[in-house]
């Protein structure tokens, strides 16, 4: 039988990509931070290049408090710590990058408040007196503010901080919530918050953001399309799924992309009209394809010969669909009805055909949470 020292109290989730230089710096500090505290940590690491999770997997043979979940053709920090969670067992689970950014210190004192309180989630602030965001440059900080007063469309909670990615949860708090969590991009907080219907007990810490040591950051120009993508799947989730929004969104700018590659060939390169409109349809198709695997499947973006054949399933789909497409409309059309009303349910049809095939053929990989 286990004795009671073997029952974990705290599990500590790290979010890790790329993050070899940082790794043991980050163990060292957890253990200094939570000395006799019954805690484990668990790092989620998305198969980085650089070997971090081979390097955990090393330590953790020999230290029982160190453990790897390591993902193969995931990304996605909110996912990874949503997967982090799901793997402990503890009745604590804490959420922390693994950079160092954020003050370890702090655990000990978010465990304590939130037994002593009674509470589901706090939440270390950057904004609350004392905390602060350390060297951030100024348009950084601006962004974080604008994307905070953005949240408020579906936060119901007055957090100074929902952008934070530190924070310590009740398990029960978790489980209660976990099957509407969007598990998209960054702001698995905001997330949390936004997926809860009764007010959560909470109570925000402040601390100092730190300054990256090693490795780098991973939040690009990208980060505000996800976060975009979070605010509307929390919006409008539960009526059409966001992914279909983004593929349509990407439809409506292969149209602008076609019209101007025919244009550009009517009137600047003497082609036939056949070979205008077949040379565009190629284009859009591909730029369609590029786009989706950027923005639409971001989180399984394919790389390298899974590009290629992606881009081939997803060409073949689409043909597929734009012939679903001129029947429908063709038939309608038949019926005595506008053309306009003909033609949009063709490219209604066209498109929800070409996003349920190519969401299984094309990006078929695991769903994240
Ligand atoms: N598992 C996983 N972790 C990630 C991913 N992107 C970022 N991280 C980790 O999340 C934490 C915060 O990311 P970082 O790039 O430092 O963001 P920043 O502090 O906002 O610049 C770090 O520990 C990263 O290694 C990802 O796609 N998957
Ligand atoms: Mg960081």
């Amino acid at each position: 039988m286990p004795t009671s020292d073997h029952i974990i109290e705290l599990s500590v989730i790290v979010p890790t990509y790329n993050e070899h230089p940082n790794v043991i710096p980050m163990i060292e500090s957890l253990e200094q931070a939570l000395g006799d505290h019954k805690w484990e940590v668990i790092f989620v690491d998305d198969d980085s290049p650089d070997g971090t999770a081979k390097q955990i997997r090393e330590i953790a043979r020999r230290d029982p408090r160190v453990r790897i979940v390591q993902r193969v053709g995931r990304r996605g920090l909110s996912s990874a710590a949503i997967e982090g969670i799901l793997a402990s067992s503890a009745p604590f689970c804490a959420v922390i990058d693994g950079d160092l950014q954020h003050d370890e210190k702090l655990l000990a004192t978010m465990l304590e408040t939130i037994k002593k309180e009674d509470l589901d989630i706090v939440s270390g602030s950057r904004y609350v007196e004392g905390g602060g965001l350390g060297d951030w440059h100024k348009s950084r900080a601006r962004i974080s503010r604008l994307a905070t007063r953005l949240s408020q469309a579906v936060l119901h909670a007055e957090l100074t901080d929902p952008m934070s990615g530190f924070f310590m949860i009740r398990r029960s708090t978790f489980e209660k919530r976990m099957h509407n969590l969007s598990g998209i991009g960054f702001k698995i907080l905001l997330d949390i918050f936004a997926s809860s219907k009764e007010p959560l007990r909470y109570r925000e810490l402040p601390y100092e953001f730190r300054t990256r040591q090693a490795g780098e950051s991973k939040l690009d120009s990208q980060a505000a399309w996800e976060y975009f993508m979070l605010l509307l799947d929390k919006l409008i989730g539960h009526i059409v799924p966001v992914r279909f929004v983004a593929f349509t969104l990407v439809g409506g700018v292969g149209v602008i992309v076609h019209m101007f590659t025919v244009w550009l060939m009517l009137n600047h390169m003497d082609t036939t009209f056949t070979i205008a409109q077949t040379t565009a349809t190629l284009i859009a198709m591909t730029s369609n394809f590029a786009m989706n695997n950027i923005l639409t499947y971001r989180d399984m973006r394919l790389r390298g010969w899974d590009w290629i054949k992606g881009w081939i399933s997803f060409t073949l789909a689409c043909s597929v669909g734009a012939l679903g497409n001129i029947g429908i409309a063709t038939y309608i059309f038949a019926q005595d009805t506008t053309w306009v009303l003909a033609s949009l349910s063709g490219i209604i049809v066209g498109a929800v055909w070409n996003y349920a095939v190519t969401s299984v053929y094309t990006w078929n990989k695991p769903k994240a949470a």
